[in-house]
């Protein structure tokens, strides 16, 4: 699918380009109706209350918040009709999306991700391409791969499995070049989805009619509150009632940093402000207040810590106890946040945070402009956790649902 650009697919692509062109024109002009309509609306208030300056003034502070937000929903842009697009669109239609059902955010994440991958790619595909080229797959290239996917921090468990796939295929039948990458996709996507087949959810979202509880762990600096800002975003977009608990105590501004997130995302935030307050304490009342609303979603941001050190592993399992006692019908997940630059480092932490933290599910960050986005295919394969979200970049909309399609495509895109 991303080998030869045929020329139907680029019809295909150039037909969802002018699609989607179409559609942020409609959407450019229903801005401006909107603006229009607001400015007319102004100015209907204006001359009717034009004696009371006070609520004139307030009229127009409430119109201003009203442009920035229609101008937030437009902030993504249809870029260039170039490889970006056409790869992007390709892989979307290689998962059975007909052309006009196609986003402009859908295309934009598939970009940046494609582009986030490109350090972990360029010291793997490229020379795996090199190597390869078009001839067939000797047991010379096998050990070629096999330092690459080590390099690329696939880890040793991932690499050895498909090696030996490959061998035990070289040994049965010529391989070629094209279908080597294609047997080399297929393996380490199956790779990467099995935990996430095991774990009986195929994509994480809360479950309807009862509280869902999703706790935001990992080592400091690893991107938790960014991450959990994201999240808050996504759940709030999709209309589901979130709410977001503070229990990061420690850290300073750690509760600005939240209040920041749940400002841009529309998501109210529970917090403790006094000094040393306890983080099961802040749990103890966001559940309080999320019942209180009939929240769908509570997201918990917790305070770095290493994975060894003991006191801060037990502050976490006390915030579980206080969850289970006091919501014991809600969905918790424990998702640990690793940093994708941080390789094998990334690795150890997720093994021994699983030992002590019983998580269920992983996140991968920081996708963007790293070389080890292989790292994420060694978290699956050794501590057989599901990824449930990955991020590439700093911005609101910079996080998705993991979708191993779409990683393993982005991972090994040719062009
Ligand atoms: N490039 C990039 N930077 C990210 C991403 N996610 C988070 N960051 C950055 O990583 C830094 C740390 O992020 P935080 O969200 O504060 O990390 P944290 O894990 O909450 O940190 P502590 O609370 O101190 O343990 C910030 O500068 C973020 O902007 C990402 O996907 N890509
Ligand atoms: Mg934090």
């Amino acid at each position: 699918m991303t080998d030869n650009k045929s020329d139907s697919s680029i019809e295909w692509a150039s037909q969802a380009y002018a699609l989607l062109k179409q559609k942020q024109e409609l959407k450019k002009q229903e801005v401006q109706q909107k603006v229009e309509q607001q400015k007319v609306e102004q100015q209907k208030v204006e001359q009717q209350k034009l004696e009371q300056q006070k609520l004139e003034q307030l009229t127009a502070e409430v119109n201003k918040s009203d442009f920035s937000n229609l101008q937030k929903d437009t902030e993504v842009k249809l870029g260039e009709f170039d490889d970006d697009f056409t790869w992007s669109a390709m892989v979307l239609a290689a998962q059975g999306k007909k052309v006009n059902e196609i986003s402009i955010d859908e295309i934009d994440w598939l970009s940046k991700l494609r582009r986030g991958l490109e350090e972990t790619r360029k010291g793997f595909v490229s020379e795996l391409l090199d190597k390869l080229g078009d001839d067939p797959l000797t047991p010379e290239s096998l050990d070629d791969l096999e330092t690459l996917l080590i390099r690329a921090d696939v880890g040793i468990d991932s690499t050895d499995k498909v090696i030996n796939s490959l061998r035990k295929k070289l040994n049965e039948e010529v391989v070629g070049g094209e279908e080597g990458i294609k047997f080399l996709k297929d393996e380490l996507r199956a790779i990467i989805e099995k935990p996430i087949k095991n774990s009986g959810t195929n994509i994480l979202i809360p479950q309807k009619g009862k509280l869902n509880v999703w706790l935001i762990v990992g080592v400091n600096g690893v991107g938790k509150t960014t991450t959990l800002g994201k999240l808050a975003y996504l759940s709030s977009k999709s209309n589901y009632k979130t709410l977001i608990a503070a229990a990061d105590t420690f850290r300073a501004a750690a509760v600005e940093q939240l209040q920041v997130w749940g400002d841009r995302s529309n998501v109210d935030v529970i917090s403790n402000q006094s000094k040393n307050a306890d983080p099961a304490a802040v749990v103890f009342d966001a559940i309080n207040a999320a019942n209180k609303r009939k929240s769908d979603l509570l997201l918990v941001d917790t305070a770095g810590r290493l994975q060894n050190k003991n006191n801060l592993m037990d502050e976490l399992s006390k915030i579980k106890k206080i969850i289970d006692k006091k919501v014991p019908d809600a969905s918790i997940e424990s998702l640990l946040v690793l940093d994708a630059s941080q390789g094998q480092n990334g690795l150890k932490q997720a093994k021994s945070f699983a030992k002590s933290a019983n998580l269920s599910g992983a996140i991968i960050t920081k996708l963007d402009g790293t070389s080890r986005g292989g790292v994420s295919l060694a978290v699956s394969a050794e501590v057989n956790l599901p990824i449930r979200f990955i991020g590439a970049g700093e911005g609101i909309k910079d996080l998705r649902p993991f979708n191993s399609f779409e990683f393993i495509e982005a991972l090994l895109a040719d062009r």
